[in-house]
């Protein structure tokens, strides 16, 4: 079982004031908006490779140029580290 954040971990994550604590549920999201379809579809697609090294896949949904990622862990049932380094992955890639 993955275990979920600690309050100690969870105040280290300064790093991370792009992403926002969802109200409803323990997860992160953050919104990724770029000019065409074509770069949201590109980020989009380095974000499924780096997903699929980690064994850790966003929750997302894409509009256009518009890209919307949620990360939580299922066996968790919230946040994990996982979270936090896919998170941390990803805002390398922008
Ligand atoms: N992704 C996310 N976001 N949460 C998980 O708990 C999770 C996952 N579990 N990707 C992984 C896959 C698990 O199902 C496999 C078997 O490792």
């Amino acid at each position: 079982m993955v275990q979920r954040l600690t309050d100690a971990q969870r105040a280290e994550l300064g790093d991370l004031k792009d992403w926002a604590l969802l109200e409803d549920r323990d997860a992160l999201y953050r919104r990724f908006v770029f000019k065409t379809f074509n770069e949201a579809w590109g980020f989009m697609s380095r974000v499924a490779l780096l997903a699929e090294t980690q064994d850790h896949h966003p929750e997302w949904a894409n509009v256009y140029n518009r890209v919307d990622i949620v990360l939580t862990t299922h066996d968790a049932d919230g946040l994990s580290k996982r979270d936090v380094t896919l998170a941390r992955a990803i805002n390398a890639l922008v």
